[in-house]
């Protein structure tokens, strides 16, 4: 028989007490939100990775709720997504265009206005913006991108350090908020921010041999030789075949570099080597299961952790009125087009997962399919708190989708624009715009006469993005559609000149 937990009893005397209050008319927000974790590798996504069950956890969340097809970013990577989630702005108006230049804290935000609005508002990890946070109750974040071993938490009392594994020290925080700290006369949004799976991809001690025997299936274009694209396909510094380190990355001693990790775990890689010298294809090959089995490994961690909280809401009966969300930073790169990491407009780095369960009013194992980005966020968290929008927030409530009613008027298109080079990988700035089928791309500031190159996609012919067509006579009517569109989100968007691309660094 199911034990009845003392929380479950505290809050039924509550009830009959009629002492619930408030707290009850408002749903809890619990917002998980993790680093590089892309849909690939999460099995309620589907795709190559999915026979390897990889998620349990994210699976029954979203099989209890609803999983988002086409959620996306407007500029993929770290700080400026975390900048966009809290501000329900584009980079360009909230000022936080890449990992570099400084975060306005005193700018408004969303959980400053859930807090005026009755909310406790928490957040526990990594966030990636320099200074102290503003308009939560309580938080501890990781200094910059944090550690994956025995990390250090900034705090408004100063900086603590903790033993232990890094995503399993967050979930403790986050939980022991939740059991022992917070103020249950209140809403709350509490929001779990993950470290992993960031790179260099190091995992908790329990799961350093998971995978070991398996071989991962490898992507169609782990070998893309970029035939039909521009030079910034051409000449990114992101790729397994030369980027991708032996040492940090592989953790294979040759070549010295910052070790931080234990070797006796990576013992075994060694003697591989040592006994077999691969060389070209082989040796990409070999390097695409080591970081894939070590990028999971990380996601197991992360999965693991999310079934402690869904555990835990259950136990502490509060499941019923909590919407629990998941997302990430932005998508990430697993050997498709033979890369890792993120910045592109192409589907792996653009996309982000996005699944929300909320009992009784999402409908269970729903997929939307609308075009959702990361400005939404902000909105949604305040319409589910009732809590006013400001005009200058640049996104919609996705609350009618998560109800299965989309506006008539739902966005057709959505405006994205990468912003950070020169810097590390090397990716050019670019803007684009999609819509559920075509997607157009603009580099700018390159070294061709114009400076401009462009790329054009059906994305319904050619999902992997292989085929660059813009230059496809068939194609000219469709492109200068697309260009008028995105003349057009530039100025709904209200879009600037970009910064100079020397001043930043
Ligand atoms: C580090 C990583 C890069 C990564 C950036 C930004 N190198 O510099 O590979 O692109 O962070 O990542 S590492 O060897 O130091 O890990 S982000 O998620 O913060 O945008
Ligand atoms: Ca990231």
């Amino acid at each position: 028989m199911k034990k009845i937990s003392i929380f479950k009893v505290v809050s039924i005397l509550m009830l009959l007490a009629g002492i619930a209050g408030a707290a009850q008319d408002k749903p809890n927000i619990v917002w998980i939100f993790s680093d590089d974790h892309t849909r690939q590798t999460i099995g309620a996504y589907g795709g190559r990775l999915q026979t390897l069950n990889p998620s349990p956890n994210l699976d029954r969340l979203a099989s209890e709720g609803m999983r988002f097809d086409r959620c996306y970013v407007g500029n993929s990577i770290c700080a400026p997504a975390r900048a966009t989630l809290l501000t329900g702005k584009h980079s360009h108006l909230n000022g936080k265009y890449d990992n570099r230049g400084p975060f306005n804290h005193d700018q408004q935000q969303f959980q400053k206005i859930l807090q005026k609005n009755g909310y406790q508002t928490v957040m526990v990890g990594k966030i990636h913006l320099s200074g102290q946070m503003q308009g939560f109750d309580y938080w501890e974040a990781l200094p910059g991108q944090g550690k994956y071993y025995d990390p250090d938490f900034v705090t408004e009392e100063g900086t603590k350090s903790y033993k232990g594994y890094t995503t399993d020290i967050i979930t403790d925080k986050a939980l022991d908020w939740l059991e022992n700290k917070r103020d249950d006369s209140k809403p709350f949004m509490l929001m779990i921010h993950h470290k992993a799976p960031h790179r260099n991809w190091q995992p908790a001690e329990r799961h350093m041999s998971k995978y070991e025997d398996i071989e991962i299936p490898e992507p169609d274009n782990l070998f893309d030789d970029y035939a039909t694209r521009t030079t910034a396909a051409q000449k990114q510094d992101m790729n397994i075949v030369n980027t991708m380190r032996m040492d940090t990355d592989l953790k294979v001693t040759e070549g010295g570099g910052r070790i931080n990790f234990n070797l006796e775990h990576y013992a075994a890689r060694n003697a591989f080597l040592a006994e077999n010298k691969l060389e070209g294809k082989e040796l990409v090959k070999w390097k695409y299961q080591t970081y894939l089995k070590d990028y999971l490994r990380c996601t197991w961690g992360v999965d693991e952790n999310i079934g402690r909280v869904l555990d835990t809401l259950e136990e502490m009966d509060l499941e019923d009125n909590t919407i629990v969300m998941y997302s990430s930073d932005q998508g990430f790169y697993m050997g498709e087009h033979g890369w890792f990491d993120k910045r592109f407009m192409y589907e792996e780095s653009f996309s982000t997962p996005f699944i929300a369960r909320w009992p009784g009013k999402i409908k269970p194992g729903s997929v939307n399919s609308d075009l959702v980005q990361n400005i939404d966020f902000a909105e949604t968290f305040l319409d589910l708190a009732g809590a006013p929008i400001p005009d200058d927030m640049q996104g919609k409530s996705v609350v009618p989708l998560l109800k299965g009613d989309t506006p008539k008027d739902w966005r057709k298109s959505l405006y994205y624009h990468y912003y950070e080079y020169p810097a590390v990988h090397s990716v050019r700035r670019h803007e684009g715009v999609t819509g559920k089928r075509y997607k157009l791309i603009r580099f700018y500031g390159m070294d061709v006469p114009g400076g401009e190159e462009w790329e054009f996609y059906d994305l319904e012919k050619d999902p992997s993005e292989m085929n660059n067509s813009y230059n496809n006579p068939e194609n000219a009517g469709k492109i200068s559609e697309m260009k008028r569109e995105l003349d057009r989100l530039k100025e709904y968007y209200k879009v600037d000149e970009p910064p100079p691309q020397k001043s930043r660094g």
